[in-house]
């Protein structure tokens, strides 16, 4: 044994990284899996000492978080903004502070210069374009309610214009958001079923919402996957178990898992070292024949 930490000695000998996270909430089944990633791996096993701060969806609890750790002089701040703007002020201040960056999941839209050294996470384009073209290809005529996450967010703003650009704006007849949580996505259903009765597919942005539209539909009397077609993105233990019973007929993957990369990211980042200025976790789509009980009972969140 050479008693040196696991962070391998890099930039602070046996010194942890003391890394400051502000999660955007715990909204989704996606959420609580990502939290769990990155809990069971920015450890101190790993070289990182974590100081995980939940804003439950609430932009100025994220802000007070990251000025937290500004005053506690975090080695690095992470976070993960649950909308893409607003952040100017808060970053200019950690810039200031000399605190390098490691933005996850979703992304931010700022005119502070280099306002972050590297970002994790899914490619929310390609899922809506993905989405889109299942749907162009398998319900090519269907009038579209399309339930939003969180308005926005990256993941909503970047997934409703990949499906969009497949299926075009007519096909859209309504759209709402449901804020990414299954009872909001239960309630936008109820208001689409009599706001826009023909509709026919609706296109969720994430299996919570989905789900929510499944209870909806149920109890208006309907079939969901049979008289309206549900499409969502994730592909959570919950979301498979639709799409394995035919309440779902198509739900795009979006991987939660990358809390070792991202502690990997945090360890050369406070080494300085380079590291690439985005990582795309991988990804895949499923269809009802594309997975069984097996499948659904091992999928890990
Ligand atoms: O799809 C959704 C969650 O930002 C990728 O946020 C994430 C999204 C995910 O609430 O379930």
């Amino acid at each position: 044994e050479t008693g040196t930490a696991a962070a391998g000695g890099e930039g602070g000998g046996d010194e942890l990284v003391r890394v400051g996270f502000s999660q955007l909430g715990a909204e989704s089944g996606w959420r609580t899996a990502n939290t769990e990633s990155i809990q069971a791996s920015l450890t101190e096993e790993n070289g990182i000492d974590l100081t995980f701060v939940d804003a439950q969806q609430r932009q100025e609890n994220q802000i007070r978080a990251l000025r937290d750790f500004v005053s506690q002089d975090m080695d690095i701040i992470a976070f993960s903004p649950v909308i893409e703007t607003g952040w100017d002020q808060v970053l200019q201040e950690i810039k200031d502070a000399g605190i390098p960056v490691v933005l996850v999941d979703r992304t931010v839209d700022t005119t502070v210069e280099d306002p972050f050294v590297t970002w994790i996470g899914s490619d929310f384009r390609a899922e809506g374009v993905t989405a889109g073209e299942w749907v162009a290809e398998n319900f090519p005529d269907a009038n579209i309610f399309e339930l939003q996450g969180t308005l926005g967010s990256g993941a909503q703003v970047d997934r409703q214009e990949g499906f969009r650009e497949v299926v075009g704006d007519d096909a859209i007849v309504g759209e709402a958001s449901g804020n990414f949580t299954r009872a909001e996505g239960r309630t936008a259903m109820e208001a689409a079923l009599q706001a826009y009765p023909d509709t026919d597919l609706v296109f969720a942005h994430n299996d919570d919402m989905g789900l929510g539209a499944i209870e909806a539909i149920e109890a208006a009397g309907m079939v969901p996957g049979e008289d309206i077609a549900i499409v969502t993105v994730d592909a959570v233990k919950d979301g498979m178990q639709a799409l394995l019973d035919g309440k779902f007929n198509y739900v795009v993957e979006c991987n939660p898992v990358f809390g070792d990369q991202l502690a990997e990211l945090i360890q050369q980042v406070h080494a300085g070292e380079e590291v690439p200025e985005q990582t795309f976790v991988e990804e895949t789509a499923f269809e009802q024949a594309d997975i069984d009980q097996a499948f659904v009972d091992e999928r890990p969140y």
